[in-house]
């Protein structure tokens, strides 16, 4: 490294960023994880260091936040706050979620936006970054007064993506539904029909497997990293987290693949089946959280199972684990609990589930563990695969998307191996962090200060 080139310094690194985003908790949770990996590499290859690169990664391209008025039923006029945060587009065109949930604020939306970042580049496809959102609580809301929000939102958002653009899709509160709706907004005042937004139903531009994808991804990048040991999903306990669209899915693919689903959760709390899931169980939860948004407990009265108010799933006993809810739902105590039960493998479908210390307390436990970035990235790969279909004019079939995405799943756990194993051992945070990085990184290199 030439002198006039002082290597980068993590604490300095993140004393910057702290002082940069005041109170932002969440954001700088998400970039103190990447710049523990990243800032090693980043001081072996100085050209990232020169042209500072994880400075200019850290900064959104911009951030748009605006005000969503919206009538409810009874003529009161309601007030939110919409956001996109478009973070990065030098590989492809923003590309990212939209969550709706009252906790949404900007911290938030920055971590989801930043994390954005290197998953996409995971992908193989050509997608940058970008998140976005409202502190909307879609509970207990009726289908109109969903509908007018939606509309509302988006006539705001409109103005700021295209297919070319910024292409936003589902999160935390936006299924189906949400973007139905959006999207009619969009197409009624662009007066265009292109793939601006994805996860849209299937009459209008969907794609198959678009809903399954996360939770398919996150059940095969588990069998990858097992695999890689020489073991497999069959015959394993899980727990699963969450009981929305990223549980449901997950926790299918993993029975289908042998597992014993023994969990799920949701706000309030979780349910413990001692038997384990089956396909008739999980329709009734399918319909019971997407069709008439009610609560997991309802599963227990139902099947008789066990539930458990204001608690999470990680003290009972299991092989396997995939928290699926929301972000910081695994905390030290409870890493120490699946430690304790003789847990073997942890992947992420939520984003950020497991907090850097839980994280820490796994890897020295050596079992193994995924972050979201790699392996919930099923979902925007196949939102990237939509954006594809969309262009060319023509749709694909399932198996067909099936085998696409198992094959990215794939390629993301083989990037996690080339950029993470040291002495026999992978270390899929690691990896996942300089694969993803290395991609985007190498395009700002060349585009040169801008
Ligand atoms: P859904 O809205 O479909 O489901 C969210 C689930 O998480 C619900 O069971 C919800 O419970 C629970 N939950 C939400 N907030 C909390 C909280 N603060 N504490 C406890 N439980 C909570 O969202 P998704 O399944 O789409 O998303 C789940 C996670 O996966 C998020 O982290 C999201 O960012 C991530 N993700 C989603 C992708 C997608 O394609 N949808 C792609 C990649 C990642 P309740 O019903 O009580 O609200
Ligand atoms: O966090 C995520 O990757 C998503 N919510 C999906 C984003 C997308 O564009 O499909």
């Amino acid at each position: 490294m030439s002198a006039a080139i002082k290597p980068l310094n993590m604490d300095e690194f993140m004393a910057g960023v702290v002082k940069r985003n005041p109170g932002e908790t969440e954001f700088h949770q998400a970039v103190e994880e990447v710049a523990g990996s990243v800032i090693p590499y980043i001081n072996e290859n100085p050209v990232f260091i020169e042209n500072r690169i994880l400075e200019r990664m850290t900064e959104p391209d911009r951030t748009i936040i605006f005000r969503v008025c919206w009538e409810d039923d009874e003529g009161n006029v309601r007030t939110n706050r919409g956001y996109r945060v478009q973070f990065n587009n030098s590989i492809g065109p923003y590309k990212g979620g939209l969550r709706f949930h009252h906790s949404v604020n900007l911290s938030i939306l920055k971590f989801l936006g930043f994390e954005q970042t290197f998953k996409n580049s995971l992908t193989t496809l050509p997608m940058g970054s970008g998140k976005g959102g409202a502190d909307f609580n879609p509970k207990g809301k009726s289908e109109r007064e969903i509908m007018r929000f939606c509309q509302a939102f988006m006539t705001e958002l409109s103005k700021h993506i295209g297919a070319d653009v910024d292409v936003p899709a589902g999160d935390i509160g936006v299924g189906a539904r949400e973007i139905s709706y959006m999207f009619g907004q969009y197409k009624r005042l662009k007066n265009e029909f292109t793939g601006t937004l994805t996860g849209k139903s299937l009459e209008f531009g969907g794609s198959l497997i678009r809903k399954e994808a996360t939770g398919y991804g996150c059940a095969y990048f588990m069998e990858e990293m097992l695999k890689h040991k020489g073991d497999s999903i069959k015959g394993k306990n899980c727990l699963v987290s969450g009981s929305g669209n990223v549980a449901q899915f997950c926790a299918q693919k993993l029975m289908h693949l042998g597992g014993k689903v023994l969990t799920l959760s949701d706000s309030s709390g979780f349910i413990y089946d001692p038997e384990g899931l089956n396909d008739e169980k999980l329709e009734y939860i399918i319909d019971l959280k997407t069709n008439r948004r009610g609560r997991i407990s309802e599963y227990a009265e139902k099947y008789k199972a066990e539930f458990h108010a204001g608690k999470r799933p990680w003290a009972i006993k299991a092989d396997l684990a995939f928290p699926c809810a929301t972000q910081n739902e695994l905390e030290l105590s409870d890493a120490e609990e699946l430690i304790k039960n003789g847990c073997k493998a942890v992947a992420e479908g939520a984003n950020m589930p497991t907090t850097i210390e839980a994280v820490e307390a796994l890897h020295k436990a050596n079992i193994v563990f995924s972050p979201g970035k790699a392996s919930n990235a099923g979902g925007v790969s196949v939102s990237g695969l939509e954006m594809t279909q969309n262009s060319i004019r023509l749709s694909w079939a399932r198996e067909e998307l099936e085998e696409r995405l198992k094959t990215i799943m794939h390629d993301i756990h083989k990037q996690c191996v080339d950029y993470g194993t040291e002495k026999n051992r992978v270390d899929y945070v690691k990896g996942a962090n300089i694969a993803g990085f290395v991609k985007v990184a190498k395009a700002m290199v060349a585009y040169g200060v801008i």
